[in-house]
């Protein structure tokens, strides 16, 4: 009998991690999406000094992986604002050099995985001569914005891994 109850329980114990995540959690204020915990701060900012408050946290501006991360922030940005057309600063950045879009942890922008605007980024330079280095999401596209703007902005870090309380107990 305690053979089948723990095949029962190690069944349910595996099912309930592979379909839920449980073992990742995430601090107050910050929403969890897989492995990972997001900050949506409606404090509005520079894009660097956005992403030091992000970095103070253990994180960094969030970094865009896949078309499933991107509908995540902007059906969670909708939610919590309410708002089709606002705007947050996203950590992808073209400053050390024009053209080239690097992500915040280094790795270049993979161009089969953007979710730019119609006729951007453009680099206008009527705002600010410098043209525009930095990226914001709106939350459906992206657009380049002068990094001296001030915007919202979302962070990103990994969650907090729990080993004791979701998996050893199940
Ligand atoms: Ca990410
Ligand atoms: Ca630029
Ligand atoms: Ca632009």
């Amino acid at each position: 009998f305690s053979v089948i109850l723990l095949s029962f329980l190690s069944f349910t114990r595996f099912s309930w991690v592979f379909s839920h995540d449980p073992c990742y959690e995430c601090e107050d204020g910050w929403k969890q999406h897989g492995e990972n915990c997001y900050f949506f701060s409606t404090r509005k900012s520079s894009w660097d000094a956005s992403r030091t408050v992000c970095r103070t946290q253990g994180g960094d501006l969030v970094k865009i992986d896949s078309s499933e991360e991107q509908s995540f922030l902007r059906t969670t940005i909708q939610q919590i604002t309410g708002s089709y057309v606002i705007y947050f600063w996203i950590g992808l950045t073209d400053s050390a050099e024009e053209g080239r879009w690097l992500w915040v942890d280094g790795s270049p922008l993979n161009e089969r995985l953007t979710f730019w605007f119609f006729h951007e980024p453009d680099d206008w330079t009527e705002e600010d001569s410098d043209g525009e280095d930095c990226a914001r999401m709106e939350p459906m596209y992206w657009f380049d914005k002068s990094c001296k703007a001030r915007e919202r902005s979302i962070c990103e870090k990994p969650g907090c891994y729990y080993t004791f309380t979701c998996c050893m107990i199940f």
